[in-house]
Parts: C-alpha cells; structure tokens; sequence
C-alpha cells in the first residue's frame, strides 16, 4: 500500500478507506521532499497512531534549556500514551518530520531560527535556513504526511487592538483552510479571546472544549470568561468529531481546547496584570516579533511563574491529545 511515487509510505491498504485517509494518500505524494524519521514513517504506514509538535514553542517561546526540557519530555509523554511523536521543523532548508535528540537539542540553542508560518516556508527553504515552524507552519507539514492531530500550548489569535493593526495570526486561517485537529490549552489572554472566537467562527472551524462544560480556557486559567461553541465529555468523542470531519470532506481544521489542570493554574490577578504590562510594552513591536516578545516579558514580569504553568498545560495536552489520537486510530483501524 505504498505510493510509488513518494518517498513516504502511503497510509497501508489496512486501513479503511474512507475520505480522510484517501486525502492523506493524495497529498503525501506533494511531501516527496520531506525528512520523515523511520519510527514516523513506520506509524504512518501501519496506522499507528501519531502526534504532530510544533517547534516555534522550543525555537522562539521558551528560553534555553527549559524549552529543551519540555520538547522532550513531551515526546515522552505522547511515547507513554502509546502514540509516536512527530516534531515538525526546517533544518538547514529541509522539512523535518520527527526530529531526533541531538536534532532537538541543536534547535533549542541555535540562535538565528526564522518563525515559519505558512508564508514563510519558500523563503526559508530557498535559503537553506533553520526554522522553528508555528502551528500554521507545522498544520501544513502535518497535513501533508498525513497526520491528522496536532498538539501544542496555545495558539496565535486576533491581538487586542487588530481592529487598528489588523494584526491576526495566521493560524486562525490555517484552521480555516487545513483538517487538522489542533489540540491546546486554548488562547492566551495577550490576545483578544472573544475576536478570537468570532474570527474562528467565520472561518469555519469546529471549536470544542474537551471538559465538563464550555468554558472556554485562556491558557494559564480555566475560565476566559467566554463559552466555546461546543464541549465534549471524552477524547473518544473529540475523535467522533474528527471523523465526523472527515466524513463531510470538510477541508477545514478542528480545535479542541483542553483546560489547563488545576494544579498548573497561575495566579489570575498576577498574570492579568503581566500581560496588561507587557502588551502595553509590545506597542512598538510589530509583525512575527509581537508573540515572542509578549511571551517572554510575560515570563519575566512574573519570575518564570507563567513558564511553569506553560510546562506544566503543555503536558497536559500532550497526554489528552495523544488519548484523541490513539482513539481516532482505532476508528479508522
Ligand atoms: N502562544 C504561546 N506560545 C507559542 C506561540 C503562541 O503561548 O510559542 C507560538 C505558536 O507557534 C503560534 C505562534 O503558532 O506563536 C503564533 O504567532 P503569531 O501570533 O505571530 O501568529
Ligand atoms: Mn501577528
């Protein structure tokens, strides 16, 4: 069950054909050019089940070596829950899928790492440079070898005052237009939550709280004081979703929003005012440059109290996605 054609092995004839995979089949051919790590390619093609991990979060959202630290004790985390990690990044202008130690290690110290999102993928990989790629970046990689799930801390949004910068990640289009399932902690408070919401309502995607209830979470806190369309109960049902998805061929991408454990909470009022400051501080920050420094200020405004509480939702999600995933290979098993 092999493409001929690629360098990737086609999801096997084992697995039942319905329309997600076929489009996975289709558009492996297009990741000819992609470093796979054999344990990924190995998975892929016995449908075992496989998380995507962004590495912005290690090349431009932690500092040396706790970014380190937590890309590996992610994988292993996703390891224990019985799927195979795949860190997605841009080494020396090659697309990566599955990264090894020392590969993660020389990430997590390089200094000149561009942040890929999606528009910058032809530049990156024209000059040959080292990425970290953000969850736009790494939803089009993932996508493209057929991964159907993606897990990270928090993805970008509408910042506050867009309606002056226009300043919108471009993940939220990326939801838009790419079925992946992305799962997070929801969307932090530097940004606005509630366009956020809207912006994501428009583009269509299926937003859902993996909880008791549809609070959705601001990602140090469970509560953003804003209702997410939907919740579901289990992760076997945010894999219902994901079929479901896929089912309908619909094209665009799903976000599921699991609530940081009350354990890992930071203090509401002492985060507030950190990323009150620190957005008044990124004014004249603009571009690519907005989240990095917004996150790092944060982290200093509070003395690495915001970096601990991201650690700690970030495993959080590694353990509830990769649940969403072992679950989604068994219906399509
Ligand atoms: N939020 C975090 N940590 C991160 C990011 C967001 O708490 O590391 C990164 C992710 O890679 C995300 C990107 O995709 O920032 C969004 O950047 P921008 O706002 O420039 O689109
Ligand atoms: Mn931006």
């Amino acid at each position: 069950g092999c493409c001929p054609t690629s360098a990737v092995p086609c999801v096997g004839s084992s697995c039942r054909d319905n329309s997600f995979l076929f489009a996975a089949k289709v558009c492996i051919k297009g990741a000819r050019r992609f470093v796979v790590s054999p344990l990924v390619k190995d998975a892929l093609s016995s449908c075992h089940p496989v998380v995507a991990l962004e590495s912005t979060i290690i090349t431009h959202g932690m500092p040396y070596p706790h970014n380190l630290e937590t890309a590996l004790e992610v994988e292993e985390v996703v390891i224990k829950e019985g799927a195979v990690p795949a860190t997605i990044a841009v080494l020396d202008g090659q697309v990566h899928v599955g990264l090894s130690e020392e590969q993660l290690q020389n990430l997590a110290i390089k200094k000149d790492c561009i942040k890929t999102s999606r528009r910058d993928f032809p530049y990156v990989l024209a000059k040959g440079l080292t990425g970290g790629t953000t969850v736009s970046g790494t939803m089009v990689v993932a996508h493209r070898v057929g991964i159907p799930i993606f897990v990270t801390g928090g993805i970008g949004g509408v910042h506050r005052g867009a309606e002056t910068t226009l300043d919108i990640s471009a993940d939220l289009t990326e939801l838009g237009r790419t079925p992946v399932c992305v799962v997070c902690a929801g969307v932090k408070s530097i940004l606005d939550v509630g366009r956020t919401l809207e912006y994501l309502e428009t583009q269509g995607v299926c937003v859902s709280v993996l909880g008791p209830d549809a609070k959705f979470p601001d990602f140090f806190t469970r509560d953003s004081g804003f209702l997410a369309p939907s919740h579901v109960e289990s992760p076997a049902l945010a894999a219902l979703m994901m079929q479901k998805r896929a089912e309908l061929s619909l094209d665009s991408g799903m976000l599921i929003a699991v609530p940081i454990p009350e354990e890992h909470e930071a203090e509401g009022y002492l985060i507030k005012e950190a990323i009150d400051q620190a957005v008044k501080e990124a004014a004249s920050i603009s571009g690519r440059d907005v989240t990095p420094f917004i996150l790092s200020r944060v982290s200093e405004i509070t003395a690495g109290q915001s970096l601990k509480s991201n650690i700690g939702l970030i495993k959080n999600n590694a353990k509830i996605g990769s649940q969403v995933a072992v679950e989604f290979a068994s219906l399509t098993a």
